[in-house]
């Protein structure tokens, strides 16, 4: 009876409610420090990423599983591996890394192909925008061909994840879009 009832209203978004959302983007686009920020509210010293991180978030009744996966290139082929029932994937970009953008719009693109992330909302951090000579969402969302992206929920949002901008204003809205697209 229980279990009826909590999943009724893990249905109704009540408390319970578990989805599954990946951070995925370039090496070194600040994917580690965002999971810790959010999951701590501290700026942790990080590794590059072999392999994954995975935390779980309780963020407004909803318990997110956030896998953090590592961005190197020899890591990226990996990623399909972790793209089943996910509910939404969260892009990092390093706002700075110019001359990787294109490599970065590739990625995405790919990525974006599969079946099983077909369901899935996009949210684009255009990060570290307290660096000198970032480039603005708007440009970073030109140099990804975000615009081109249909049937699908999108967007994009300017973070630090040092100084902690941008990021809960990100995730607001990636939990309004999986609300409404799964009740
Ligand atoms: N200035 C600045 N530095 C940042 C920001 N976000 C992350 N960094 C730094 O960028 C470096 C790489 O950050 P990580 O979070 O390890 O990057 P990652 O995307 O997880 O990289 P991989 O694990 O290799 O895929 C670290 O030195 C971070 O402190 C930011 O918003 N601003
Ligand atoms: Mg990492």
């Amino acid at each position: 009876m229980g279990n009826i009832f909590s999943s009724m209203f893990g249905k109704l978004w009540g408390v319970n409610k578990e989805i599954r959302i990946l951070i995925l983007g370039l090496d070194g686009a600040g994917k580690t420090t965002i999971l810790y920020k959010l999951q701590l509210g501290e700026v942790i010293k990080t590794k590059p990423t072999i392999g994954f991180n995975v935390e779980t978030l309780q963020y407004k009744n909803i318990s997110i599983n956030m896998w953090d996966l590592g961005g190197q290139t020899s890591i990226r082929p990996y990623w399909r591996c972790y793209y089943a029932n996910t509910a939404a994937v969260i892009f990092v970009v390093d706002s700075t890394d110019r001359d990787r953008l294109e490599t970065a719009r590739k990625e995405l693109h790919m990525m974006l192909k599969e079946d099983e992330l077909v369901d899935s909302a996009l949210l684009v951090f255009a990060n570290k925008q307290d660096q000198p000579g970032a480039l603005t969402a708007a440009e970073v969302s030109k140099a990804l061909g975000l615009v081109e992206l249909k049937d699908r929920s999108w967007s994009i949002v300017a973070s630090s994840a040092i100084k902690g901008e941008g990021l809960t204003e990100g995730l607001d809205w990636l939990i309004d879009v999986i609300k409404e697209e799964q009740m």
